[in-house]
């Protein structure tokens, strides 16, 4: 069985999450991944969040599976030398370097493109063209300005960032497919492309629900929210809307046995309208399928405070998987609130992959989550993240073709780092 991007080469020019989740979802998928880092430290995330001493972090190692590490100075000569070199047997160069770092290195897009008019360059920034065009971005800068972090929370607290990394694994994943397009383009055209994602446009994509409420407030009160029903008028911006459901069916989050004292003893319900009376068996309260206060989506609109409280007083007399299991049997859409260490222990997950248990030289064994993305003609098989120059020698012989004369002339210059420097 092939892996669909086999023969595809990538020089990984990226650092921290954003660019490393897009090349390791490439390098799952069969690409040989090259990961230039800087010689000394590396990738930063190397020794960021350090839990077991001396190895590599869980940062960087669950976002740099399936690469190949070589580190080379670019600020000097002879590093340049083998950049530039591996610029001409790559087909993709991927980058998340500060605004005009690439360029402050001497490789402008005409310069790449010359040494090799079929590459095809990928960059994430922070934002794109405009005022902030020159900012560097992390993670919750971009939730700030991408719209997420103004339509989270509930309505009378502050903006909150979310846990899952939109702006980082959002914005590489966006990369990612991006990189494939410019591929597949190329085929036809013979020729590369410039391909940019901003981290701000990124988050905006995901929040694109918020930005079609933005223009229904025209329109009159958005009466799905809680809000609606609490009778509090609405301003001229989406507002925050808790765990309202962002869609036309009504959710919330409820309390289930051992709430709150257990943190995620809750469960997600819907009161999906075509399974609403199912929903009026199972907690009891058979007359509101009939009764015309409750018996239609409009009627239920400005008592959804009232409907969900009544639910919970049902969905708190047994467990979250037990209310799960009841519901699903009559197509209730829900889903209990899983932990982390309930994710992680997911026999399920385990099975397709999603969850991984990788082995690594220095820190042992750790878990990871896999490729998510599955397709049945080529699996993904997790390989551990490279040490730190592990693959220096090999690439610059076996990918570049240098003889150990040259190799040896580079190392004299302080261009290259030697091998397995994370162990020195
Ligand atoms: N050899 C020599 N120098 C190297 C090198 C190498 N192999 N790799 C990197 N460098 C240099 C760069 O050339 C740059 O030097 P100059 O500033 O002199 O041009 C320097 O290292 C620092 O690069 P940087 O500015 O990108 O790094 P930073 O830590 O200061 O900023 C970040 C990090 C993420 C804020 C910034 O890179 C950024 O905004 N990236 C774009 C947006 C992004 O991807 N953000 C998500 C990050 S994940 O949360």
């Amino acid at each position: 069985m092939t892996k669909a991007l086999e023969g595809v080469r990538i020089l990984d020019f990226t650092h921290v999450q954003s660019g490393p989740t897009c090349t390791q979802l490439l390098a799952w998928f069969g690409a040989d991944v090259i990961k230039i880092e800087r010689p000394g430290g590396g990738d930063i995330t190397r020794g960021q969040l350090v839990d077991v001493k001396g190895a590599d972090s869980l940062y960087f190692t669950m976002l740099n599976h399936n690469k190949r590490s070589i580190t080379v100075d670019s600020k000097n000569p002879q590093g340049k030398f083998v950049i530039e070199e591996l610029i001409k047997t790559c087909d993709v160069l991927v980058e998340n370097f500060a605004p005009g770092a690439l360029d402050r290195m001497g490789f402008t897009w005409e310069h790449i493109s010359s040494l090799n008019p079929r590459i095809i360059v990928a960059s994430i920034k922070g934002f794109g063209p405009g005022p902030y065009e020159d900012c560097k971005v992390y993670e919750n800068v971009a939730q700030c300005t991408g719209g997420s972090a103004s339509t989270t929370g509930f309505r009378d607290g502050p903006p909150l960032v979310t846990g899952a990394q939109i702006g980082d694994s959002g914005t590489g994943l966006h990369l990612a497919l991006g990189i494939v397009t410019a591929l597949y383009h190329r085929t036809h055209s013979g020729k590369g492309q410039r391909v940019s994602v901003a981290m701000q446009d990124s988050v905006l994509n995901l929040c694109r629900v918020k930005l079609r409420d933005q223009q229904r407030l025209k329109a009159g009160p958005l009466t799905e929210y809680s809000q609606f029903g609490e009778g509090i008028p609405f301003g001229d911006a989406t507002p925050r809307a808790g765990n309202d459901s962002g869609g036309g069916q009504p959710g919330r989050i409820l309390k289930c046995k051992g709430a709150p004292d257990d943190p995620n003893a809750y469960i997600y319900f819907i009161t999906q309208a075509p399974v609403w009376e199912k929903i009026c068996d199972v907690i009891g309260e058979p007359t509101w399928k009939t009764d015309p206060e409750y018996a239609t989506p409009k009627a239920r609109l400005p008592k959804l405070n009232e409907i969900f409280a009544r639910i919970e007083a049902w969905t708190m007399s047994m467990t979250k998987f037990e209310a799960m299991d009841i519901l699903n049997k009559y197509d209730i859409p829900c889903g209990p609130i899983l932990s982390m260490k309930e994710l992680a222990e997911d026999a399920s997950l385990r099975n397709t992959g999603t969850v991984v248990e990788v082995d690594h030289p220095t820190r042992g064994k750790y878990l990871s989550v896999g490729n998510p993305i599955k397709l049945s003609d080529s699996v993904s098989e997790v390989k551990r993240s490279p040490l730190l120059g592990e693959h220096t020698e090999e690439i610059l012989r076996d990918v570049l073709k240098l003889s150990p004369g040259q190799i040896g002339d580079i190392r004299q210059s302080g261009a290259i780092g030697g091998a397995r420097e994370a162990a020195e």
